[in-house]
């Protein structure tokens, strides 16, 4: 899809990972972004990149999207033009520990669920009347295979993320009369993240899971989601299950090696 110069994607989680992947993607291909995050310099750097590779136009909001009335006051900074996202990418979102429920952390399980699922709302409520009274526009939310099973360990992950897949059906069956498109795209273990760094509260050791297996990279994300916003206006892809070959399921991983 070559993109009119004015069309705006908005992606949250913009500073690392998939959200980063997908912004160079879209930005390559000639949308302007609104991109999110709460580490400003990350979101500068990758402003002036952009702008300076690929001449389109940037906008960046630094805010914690747990934060309702943070969230409310960066996008109602927006001018009208940029108010007219055309695709929201729900994208911001984060795994915290990995115990079993009887010893899990209760400050992990908040920041999981205020982030996952409360920060998707917000920010879903603030994108989509714009939406609604254009009759146009494209929601994709970032779930994961956690959101479609649950693994050892896995269960306030697993549980946000299953409440992400309810929110996207939820969401379409609201939206869908006013024209508008709600999908999601659900990766299995993804690399080049700070994911599993953030599960495990920065300890770098721990972080390395995916050192005997290929798993899927944010550019294998990336790609996807801009497949899946890049169809005709007739063609919504309603959900992606996708894991990297040698992973079957959350439990099942060939582990015998990077191949
Ligand atoms: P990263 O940690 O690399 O990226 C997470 C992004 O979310 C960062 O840009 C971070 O920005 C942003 N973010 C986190 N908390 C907040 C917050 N409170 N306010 C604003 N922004 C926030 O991980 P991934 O790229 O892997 O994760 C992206 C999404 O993909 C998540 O929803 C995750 O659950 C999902 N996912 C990941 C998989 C994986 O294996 N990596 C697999 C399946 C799904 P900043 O820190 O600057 O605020
Ligand atoms: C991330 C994939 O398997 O770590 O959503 O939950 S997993």
């Amino acid at each position: 899809m070559k993109a009119p110069y004015s069309k705006v994607v908005l992606i949250t989680g913009a500073t690392s990972g998939i959200g980063k992947a997908t912004s160079a993607r879209f930005a390559k291909q000639g949308f302007n972004l609104i991109l999110t995050g709460r580490r400003l310099g990350i979101l500068e750097e990758l402003k002036k990149k952009y702008k300076r590779k690929y001449a389109i136009k940037v906008k960046i909001l630094s805010f914690d999207i747990r934060d309702a009335s943070a969230t409310k006051k960066a996008i109602n900074s927006l001018d009208s033009n940029w108010k007219k996202v055309d695709i929201l990418l729900n994208n911001a979102g984060l795994a915290k520990g990995f115990d079993p429920i009887h010893k899990g952390k209760l400050d992990h399980w908040e920041t999981m669920i205020d982030t996952n699922i409360k920060g998707l709302l917000y920010i879903s409520r603030l994108i989509s009347p714009g939406m609604v009274k254009r009759r146009s526009g494209h929601i994709i939310n970032i779930c994961s295979t956690a959101g479609h099973e649950v693994y050892p360990k896995g269960n306030v992950y697993c549980a946000t993320k299953h409440a992400v897949d309810a929110l996207t059906k939820g969401m379409r069956l609201d939206l869908t009369e006013y024209g508008i498109k709600v999908s999601q795209i659900s990766p299995g273990a993804v690399e080049e993240t700070e994911f599993a760094l953030n599960r495990f509260d920065g300890d770098t050791e721990k972080a390395k899971i995916y050192e005997d297996y290929n798993p899927l990279t944010s550019r294998d994300v990336a790609r996807t989601i801009y497949f899946v916003a890049s169809q005709p206006k007739h063609v919504n892809i309603q959900d992606v299950l996708m894991m990297g070959r040698q992973q079957a399921s959350s439990t099942q991983i060939d582990r015998s090696g990077r191949k």
